[in-house]
């Protein structure tokens, strides 16, 4: 994981370049994943100045753009290049992937298949929209996937296991001599849309790490349970998002499970993504203390689908006075298993800088640092907006036109996509205004400034969440979820209000985001994943099974 220019930056610096080389002309195995495979190159467009192994004499070149967002993130099928069947069965018994399964991508760059370059270290292909490139190569001892098979579910986990099994020492391996077919654009790529499921985490009021689940952000029981507590703690006025007010002063923080269990459960049960959020991070979150960190190792020893943890990546300082770049925290939870981090609040912060100053980007912000290093695709921001009403004296009152700010964002209660509108809003026209501490301060900007802003900053993905309607159960907000899509390049995932499985169809049927997220209605088990699957299956939008 990471980018090409640190990877072969760290690999020279070590001193590890000529030693690698060297390791693999010597005929000895070599597994590469993702920037492990890319290396194997002569160069990429990600770092004209860096040099890769040059083991394949063909170069690392960035997707277009062309009607498909960049990062290609999420799960994708495979063709196997052997031309016979018996052939393809080979390779099937001997490396343990078949064209049935589908497998877990994360990449901006790729190996374009040519067929007069490339073909004979060509193992397996993928198409992502228009375009075709090596899913994996194969040749001597070497063999290396782009996508990630330590996050690929069982699929991935076999491939891993024949490789460990039977890993190739000879460098002429038998399977060179099988001939390669032809493989040519489909009408459609494999490309799946990811149900992912999402666990917001903080310490009850015990002190316990518990999964709790807000409506509209509050996540504190409506009534005062303190009379079947033993232990209750007075709410401050921080512990709430803005306009929640108290009922009880002494209401308990909702309790739906802990975290590693129900990551697991929903593992089992065919979550494509799982997103864990520590939602109290915008309080004093040093990195000597973060328990998030103890979650994301256990919950990654036992998971193998990719893990995105959001909460508190910034820079922090510790208890004994150490400052902890927001690349650090980044860092440890990457380490501890993570795939992706989420930044919330900061991302804010970011985007303010660089609208003061021209839009110009100083790499400083965390996105930037982080996203050096591990690449964009391993950067996701995390947007709290909340809808503001127009007030309608700034209608113009000869031409009926809106003349206030953000017009090219206003959203009418008549909307195209209003279905899932509520009742209230019929007559009415808002903008989506950015939130940050988890909805407790309201920021100068929109949701569209925000997500644009991060974009150019480099973000690689983008989490909508929308706090009107989050724990609602009254489907996605369509309009703020198909204005993001619109803004931005990048894959976006749409989240809050989900309340059946047929809003996941709605959201990915109307908007075209990449994935779609849960939480209330999979903690309570009002729906389960398989369900969401099974009915997206049937409405013609292409899920992973499994
Ligand atoms: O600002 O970088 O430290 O990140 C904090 C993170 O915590 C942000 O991603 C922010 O969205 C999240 N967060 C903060 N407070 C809350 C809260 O609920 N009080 N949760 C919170 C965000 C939204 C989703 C939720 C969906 C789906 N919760 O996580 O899972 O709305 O819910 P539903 O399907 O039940 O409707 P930083």
């Amino acid at each position: 994981m990471g980018a090409f220019e640190t990877a072969i930056v760290n690999l020279t610096s070590k001193g590890l370049f000529e030693p690698l080389r060297a390791y693999i002309s010597s005929g000895r195995p070599y597994f590469g994943i993702c920037i492990g495979m890319q290396v194997l190159f002569s160069s990429s467009t990600e770092s004209p100045t860096a040099y890769g192994l040059g083991i394949i004499d063909s170069p690392i070149a960035q997707f277009d753009n062309a009607g498909k967002p960049v990062p290609h993130m999420g799960w994708n099928h495979v063709q196997l290049l052997a031309d016979s069947a018996q052939d393809r069965e080979g390779e099937t018994s001997e490396t343990g992937m078949d064209e049935g399964s589908t497998y877990y991508f994360v990449h901006s760059y790729r190996a374009s298949y040519v067929p007069s370059r490339n073909a004979d270290w060509g193992h397996t292909t993928t198409q992502y929209g228009r375009e075709i490139f090596l899913a994996t190569v194969r040749k001597g001892n070497v063999f290396a996937c782009q996508f990630h098979p330590e996050k690929s579910g069982k699929a991935g986990l076999k491939v891993l296991k024949s490789w460990l099994d039977a890993p190739i020492h000879s460098v002429d391996g038998e399977y060179l001599s099988r001939p390669k077919r032809l493989i040519t654009i489909n009408e459609m790529d494999g490309f799946t849309k990811r149900i992912i499921a999402c666990m917001d985490v903080r310490a009850n009021d015990e002190g316990d790490l518990v999964v709790t689940k807000g409506d509209q952000y509050d996540v504190r029981e409506k009534e005062d349970t303190t009379t079947i507590q033993t232990t209750t703690t007075e709410i401050v006025p921080e512990d709430l998002p803005l306009g929640n007010a108290p009922a009880s002063p002494k209401r308990k923080v909702r309790n739906l499970g802990k975290p590693v269990a129900l990551a697991l459960r929903y593992f089992e049960s065919g979550a494509d993504e799982i997103c864990l959020l520590n939602i109290t991070s915008f309080r004093n979150s040093p990195l000597q203390d973060q328990p998030m960190l103890l979650v994301v190792r256990e919950a990654a020893s036992k998971i193998f689908v990719p893990l995105t943890i959001g909460g508190g990546v910034k820079n922090t300082v510790d208890p004994d006075g150490t400052p902890r770049s927001a690349v650090e925290v980044a860092s440890a939870y990457f380490r501890a298993g993570a795939d992706k981090v989420s930044i919330g609040s900061e991302a804010v912060a970011s985007v303010e800088r660089l609208r003061e100053h021209g839009g110009v980007a100083d790499g400083t912000s965390p996105i930037e640092t982080i996203a050096r290093i591990y690449g964009r695709q391993a950067v996701v921001v995390s947007v709290d907006p909340k809808k503001v009403y127009v007030d309608p004296s700034l209608y113009n009152a000869e031409t009926g036109v809106y003349d206030g700010p953000y017009a090219d964002e206003i959203v009418r209660g008549k909307s195209a996509l209003g279905t899932q509108m509520d009742k209230a809003d019929v007559d009415r026209a808002w903008w989506y205004q950015c939130t940050i501490k988890g909805g407790r301060e309201a920021r100068p900007l929109s949701v569209k400034q925000l997500v644009q802003g991060v974009e150019v900053l480099g973000a690689g993905e983008i989490l909508v969440n929308s706090i009107d309607r989050d724990g609602t159960n009254a489907g996605f907000d369509l309009d703020l979820i198909d204005l993001v899509r619109k803004s931005v390049r990048i894959p976006v995932v749409a989240s809050s209000g989900a309340g059946n499985a047929a809003h996941f169809v709605d959201v990915f049927e109307r908007t075209g985001v990449e994935a779609a997220l849960a939480a209330g209605i999979f903690h309570r088990r009002e729906v389960e994943l398989s369900d969401v699957k099974k009915l997206c299956h049937g409405r013609g939008v292409i899920v992973r099974s499994g």
